[in-house]
């Protein structure tokens, strides 16, 4: 039964393979996307360890002068109205900092380092001798100083978008958007309702605030002036997955005979501080640096600080994550959201389905922190949701079924990661 999974997995990857990169999703997600490709090289690395390099390098290959990797490169060679916001809308090559090829301006969480540190060690040899590392690790080291010095709030890193998050229309963010004037729906044209149902998508008003932020933004130079920007928070997976790509990058640099020690510093610094400023109740929340204050509901988010290695805050993860609120092992997937929380809506996107990648997250997490009972449960349960939904972009978490993108890139990638790599 695995050996149909696997191929099946295998078949969407190599489908959606563009010849240097993989969309997320032929119809819905035309381009390529930061983080997207990094999950996807976690899962390519099984298939070719050559083009899990290769999907790295591409994304790398459209990085700005100032070391920001963006969240979105357009394929110039696909239908302009494919996608909304499009190139015409983020109008990056006017700034002097960008790559010749079109992209957006924001970002997404740096699971980069550690995407490139697995896929490394896939086949060593062979990324020795194409001298993979030593090309990417300059480049990778230039994306967290950007990070660090333009987005660092006290050793954290703040997003100023919710898409920056990778959980667009997370309940986390609803606090805040509050006080953003969304662009009436008039203004533009939504592309992805003509994909996915519109009960399964965020809201048109969502969408208004999305424009407003990211139009802000792209008129300010996106010149990251964290104290005018209506919207700057701490997200707990953002910085656990800066904290886990520091330490990739210690091993990366290792490797190639560079100095680890700035790097294990580095984790090591980002690890405290998303304890001391993130860590209430048993859990990781986001925090409002304009407001001051934690935002109390609980996401998946805040149980991925688990792929932090020795969190000391580990033991209370673990029991947060099988109690109520996520039920952890005894549900189709992990909530996106709090299964008691007043926002749950199991249907719709960010609010309360279950996501494959975010999964692959905390089993990594538990495996790291020899959790492996729960780990194993886990990758059961994953491996089962796959085979009866196929590899949809995310599901109802208590009934398994499928929402979303059908022959999602990301979710057969974690999916033969599982398959390929567990025990
Ligand atoms: C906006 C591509 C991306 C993922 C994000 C997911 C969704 C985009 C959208 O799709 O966001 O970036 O149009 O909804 O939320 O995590 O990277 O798969």
């Amino acid at each position: 039964m695995n050996t149909a999974l696997d191929r099946a997995a295998v078949d969407v990857l190599l489908a959606n393979w563009t010849g240097a990169y993989t969309v997320p999703s032929r119809a819905l997600y035309p381009h390529q996307w930061s983080w997207d490709s990094a999950f996807v090289a976690i899962g390519l690395r099984h298939v070719s360890a050559r083009r899990a390099q290769r999907e790295l390098e591409s994304l790398f290959g459209a990085q700005w002068a100032d070391g920001r990797v963006p969240h979105i490169v357009f394929d110039p060679a696909a239908a302009p109205e494919g996608y909304f916001p499009g190139p015409d809308f983020w109008r990056s090559t006017d700034h002097p900092a960008s790559p010749a090829i079109a992209t957006s301006g924001l970002v997404q969480p740096p699971v980069h380092a550690l995407a490139a540190w697995l896929t490394f060690r896939a086949d060593p040899a062979q990324a020795r001798r194409r001298g993979f590392l030593p090309r990417l690790y300059p480049r990778l080291v230039a994306w967290h100083r950007y990070l660090a010095t333009r987005r660092g709030v006290d050793d954290l890193v703040a997003i100023v978008h919710p898409w920056e998050s990778g959980m667009d229309n997370s309940p986390a963010w609803d606090a805040a958007l509050c006080r953003v004037e969304p662009t009436p729906a008039h203004g533009f044209r939504r592309r992805d309702l003509l994909h996915v149902q519109a009960a399964e998508r965020p809201t048109d008003t969502d969408y208004g605030r999305y424009v407003r932020l990211a139009g802000d933004y792209r008129d300010s130079g996106y010149a990251d002036r964290l104290a005018d920007a209506q919207f700057v928070l701490l997200d707990p997976m953002v910085n656990a997955l800066y904290a886990a790509s520091e330490s990739a990058l210690a091993d990366i640099a290792a490797e190639i005979g560079a100095d680890p020690r700035p790097h294990r510093e580095a984790a090591e610094r980002t690890g405290a501080a998303l304890v001391a400023r993130l860590f209430a109740d048993g859990f990781c929340h986001a925090y409002d640096v304009h407001e001051r204050r934690l935002d109390r509901q609980r996401t998946v988010a805040g149980l991925t600080p688990l792929v932090v290695a020795d969190l000391p805050v580990a033991p209370a993860l673990v029991k947060s994550a099988l109690g109520d609120h996520f039920r952890l092992g005894r549900t189709a997937l992990p909530p996106s959201y709090d299964l008691t929380g007043p926002a749950f809506d199991p249907d719709r996107y960010w609010r309360g389905p279950g996501w494959f990648n975010t999964t692959w997250l905390v089993w990594h997490g538990l495996t790291r922190h020899g959790e492996l009972d729960h780990a194993g449960r886990l990758r059961d349960a994953t491996l089962t949701a796959a085979r009866q939904a196929g590899f949809r972009e995310y599901l109802h978490p208590l009934t398994g079924e499928g929402r979303g993108a059908t022959d999602f890139s990301w979710t057969a990638a974690v999916v033969l990661d599982l398959l390929r790599t567990a025990p």
